[in-house]
Order: structure tokens, then sequence, then C-alpha cells
């Protein structure tokens, strides 16, 4: 959902005064929401923060929590804002699966901002002493950084704008060393830097960008936001594809109020986050997040399976012309592709963490792919490649190379990658490219004509996305060439039923 909808006048809308009207089996904030204090700052409040981290802070809440109410911001469209304050925040999450859905309305999201219209108003927050954690989902490309070596890129048109006018930033990592150069010069502790996006290494990875960038400032805000601001990494899960109008109708339908924007998902959730919080946190571990020590192996075992599989899913999906993930799922050939390229090439190159199932967490992946109930288009997935396959296919390449290992699924999913970004699908219709290097993307594909060697080569001299030694090992070349053709030859459909047997 794009544009904010238009409501029926004749219904109620969600807010703090409907909440009495729902039918009785919807679940609300039964806690008093008015003594919550705002102890978390979110950059970035798009469905995917609403259906997550704040699901789990509005269970701390109703176990009795109160120093932890969130304060949202969005870093660039006022959407989220228009359709929540008018309900007090309040908004619906429902989560659905073949075996039916469930409603309930969160509360823990008490205030909204649009940082381009108040950027002072987000600072200040920010800067609040009872603020001790800003967490982020601003996604990959939110954090100014060249994918391929993860090092923050200073020629950012958002960076370089952040250094020439630092008190008024526009990017998530300018808003990050301004409040804290704030907090310094106030002599009020930092907060706590909770990256929630789907990063290798996530809050190291901030924590690195956020150091440079406060560095090439200052040098010794550089050092002390590298040495006293804690930035623990984190792995979340859950499934939320973009909110549909159909979803709206449903909701209204349900519970007899108007939500402008609820959020629909599937049941599972998972959150495993380094305990290392530098002012106090929630009691998430009561909410049923896993509170560790290092999260590095469940982080890599993620982005590998789940977030690896979704992009295959993605661009071999889309091209072979389905719609939804769990269309692709149920087509010929997909379903065997996927456990073939979880379990023979990317369960070997997985540290495991100790305790983890590794089988029956894949099986629940095959299941939670196929979730019927779930409308999530291969195209949402699809979008800022440039930006996620590093960390979901080239990483595990990049092992699987330094094993002797065959790689021709991998090779498959990152061909079918290419043949996507060239920005025309296999019936000859245009296909909607969002990345911030479509352009590039496109006019190397277009120089490339219909040579799929020419194109592999290409791309691969992406130095932002593939690093010099990736791109020029013959293994590589010669699979995704040899993939990329078959592409070409007889069509994702069929390309992946044939390397499901391989
Ligand atoms: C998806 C993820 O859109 C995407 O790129 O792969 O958002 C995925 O649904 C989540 O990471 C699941 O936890």
């Amino acid at each position: 959902m794009s544009q904010p909808p238009v409501l029926r006048p004749s219904v109620p809308r969600l807010s703090a005064a409907s909440l009495g009207r729902l039918p009785p089996g919807a679940a609300r904030p039964a806690y008093d929401r008015a003594s919550q204090r705002v102890g978390i700052v979110h950059l970035g409040i798009g469905a995917f923060h609403r259906a997550h981290q704040a699901a789990f802070v509005d269970d701390c809440m109703r176990a009795g929590e109160r120093d932890w109410a969130i304060l949202g911001a969005s870093l660039r469209s006022p959407e989220t804002r228009d359709a929540l304050a008018p309900q007090d925040g309040l908004y619906t999450l429902v989560e659905r699966d073949a075996e039916g859905e469930r409603a309930r309305i969160i509360g823990s999201v008490s205030r909204l901002l649009v940082a381009p219209e108040a950027p002072d108003a987000l600072l200040e927050a920010m800067s609040a002493p009872q603020v001790r954690i800003v967490s982020l989902t601003v996604t990959e490309k939110g954090y100014c950084h060249d994918p391929a070596t993860g090092e923050l890129h200073e020629d950012h048109p958002d960076i370089r704008h952040d250094l020439a006018m630092p008190g008024l930033p526009r990017s998530a990592p300018g808003f990050l060393v301004e409040a804290l150069a704030r907090r310094r010069a106030a002599g009020i502790p930092p907060f706590t830097v909770l990256c929630c996006d789907n990063l290798p290494a996530n809050g190291t990875l901030v924590r690195r960008i956020t150091s440079r960038l406060a560095g090439l400032r200052d040098a010794d805000l550089g050092h002390f936001i590298a040495n006293e601001v804690a930035f623990p990494c984190t792995m979340v899960d859950r499934i939320v594809p973009a909110t549909t109008e159909a979803d709206r109708d449903a909701v209204e339908a349900r519970l007899g109020v108007a939500d402008a924007w609820p959020v629909v998902t599937e049941p599972f959730r998972q959150w495993v986050i380094e305990d290392h919080f530098a002012g106090g946190r929630p009691r998430l571990e009561e909410a049923g997040a896993q509170l560790v020590a290092n999260a590095a192996p469940y982080e890599t075992m993620k982005l590998r399976l789940l977030n690896g599989s979704h992009s295959s899913l993605a661009y071999l999906g889309s091209l072979a012309g389905h719609e939804t993930v769990a269309q692709a799922m149920a087509a010929p050939g997909f379903a065997a592709f996927i456990r073939g390229f979880m379990d023979i090439e990317v369960t070997p190159t997985l540290d495991v963490p100790a305790h983890a199932d590794l089988a029956a967490y894949k099986s629940a992946l095959l299941r939670r792919f196929a979730n019927p109930a779930l409308h999530h288009r291969t195209w949402q997935i699809a979008m800022d490649g440039s930006q996620k396959i590093p960390q979901r296919l080239l990483a595990t390449i990049r092992a699987r190379l330094a094993d002797g290992a065959p790689i021709s699924r991998l090779a498959l999913a990152l061909a079918g990658w290419m043949r996507f970004v060239s920005g025309i699908d296999e019936q000859g219709r245009a296909i909607d490219v969002r990345d911030p290097f479509a352009g590039r993307l496109r006019a190397l594909a277009d120089a490339a004509g219909p040579s799929p060697e020419v194109l592999v080569s290409s791309l691969l001299g992406m130095r932002e996305i593939f690093d010099t030694g990736l791109a020029a090992d013959p293994h590589l070349v010669r699979a995704v060439r040899e993939a990329l053709s078959t592409l070409y030859r007889i069509g994702a459909g069929r390309a992946v039923a044939q390397f499901a047997d391989k």
C-alpha cells in the first residue's frame, strides 16, 4: 500500500476512544498507555518494525514494563504518520496462515514523527535522557554504505549533505551521529544503537559507518562512537508482505472500526539480540526474544537460508511469471530447487548456532514460504538486489568456492538477478526494477545486448557489489554464464526444474 486510503466516514476510526467498540475476541492493549514513557526512538517505522519489534515491546508492556514506549520516525515519507497519528498510534496486527488468523491491536507506538518535516524534533527526542535505545529498520540501502565492503559511501549524496549540514541530517547515520554528539556535549550517556536490518554483523556495520561519519566531522567524536557506544548485533525474522487494500477491508469487516494501515504477517517471529545494552533494555526475553552473547551464527544462518532462498524465489519466480512466493513454491520444481539450494549448497557453509535444529529450521522455512494466506509479492523481495545479494548469495558463493564445491543453484539465482535487472521479462515486457543502481544496471544490460557472456562480465564489473577476487573467479564466471544462457534458452520455470536435479 503506497497511498493512505480513503476511509469511509460512516465507520469509526480505530483510536484510543474506539477501543471499547471492538468485538470481545480482538486483543487490545490492557495496560495504561498514558503512563508509558518513551524509551525507544525507532528510525524507519514501516510494516516490518510494526509487525516485529513493536509487537515484542507491546508484549513487554502487557507484562508490566512502563519505560519503553516507542517514538517512531519515518526518514522519508509522511504516510505512516498520516495513517497512525489520527489513531493515537494504534494499529491492527493480523497473523495469518492456512489454519486461520488472529488480530490484535498494538499499543506500543506512542508518537510519530516525519524526519524531513521536523529534523530538530527528532534530534531532540533522540537526545532525551530517558531514551536509552535508538533502533533502526531503514532497509539495507538506508545505511549509505558500499554493499561489497560494508564501508561508508562517503560520496553518497545524503552523506555529503549531512557533512555539510550536520544539524539538519537526512540519513540514518547522520541522525545517529548528531544525536550522539548532542548527548555527549550535554553530558547525557549515549543510547544503545539497535540495528534490526538484514545485514551481516549489523551492529558492527553500523558502528563502523557511524564512527566513520562522525570521524569525518571530528576525530574525537569518531573515537567516542567507536569505543563508548553499544551496537549489539541482532537477527530479526518475520515475513511481512506490504499491506493491501483487501487486507484493510478485511480488518474493517472483522473489527468494525477502520484502520488506515494494519499490518499482516505470519504467526512465526524470531529476534536474537546480543545482550550488550549500555543503558538498560525492556525484558524482551519475557516476550520470547533470545538474548545471546554472539548473534553471528544466527544471522548467517538466516541471511543465507531464509533471505538467500527468498531472493532466489523472487528473481526466478518473477521471471517465471509468479506473482507471489507461495505461487512460486507451488509451481513444479521450485520447492525441490529451494530444498537443494539450502541442503546442498548453503548448509555446508554454516557455523550452526548451538542447540539449533537445522533440519527443523529448514523444513519450517519451506512451510513459511508456502504459506497460502500471505500475498508476498516476488517483486517486493526483488527490490534493491544490489544491496541484498552480497550477504544473501555472494557470501555463500565465496565460501563454496573456497571449498572447491559446486555452486550451480547459487549461480542460477545470481543469473536470475542479472536477467531481472536487465529490465525486460521473458515475455518482452518491461520490469519495474527498483534499486539504487537501477539506471546503471539497465545501461549495462542495454550495452550487453543479447549476449549472456557480455552481460555477466559487465555486471560482475560492478565493484560496489562484487569484489575483484570474486568477479575474476573462473568457476563463478563459468557457472553464472551457463546459468544465464540456460535462462535465456529455456526460461526460468524450466531452468529451475532442471537445476533442481543437478
Ligand atoms: C525479504 C525479507 O523483502 C525481502 O528482502 O527477504 O524482508 C524477509 O521477508 C524477512 O527478512 C523475513 O524475516
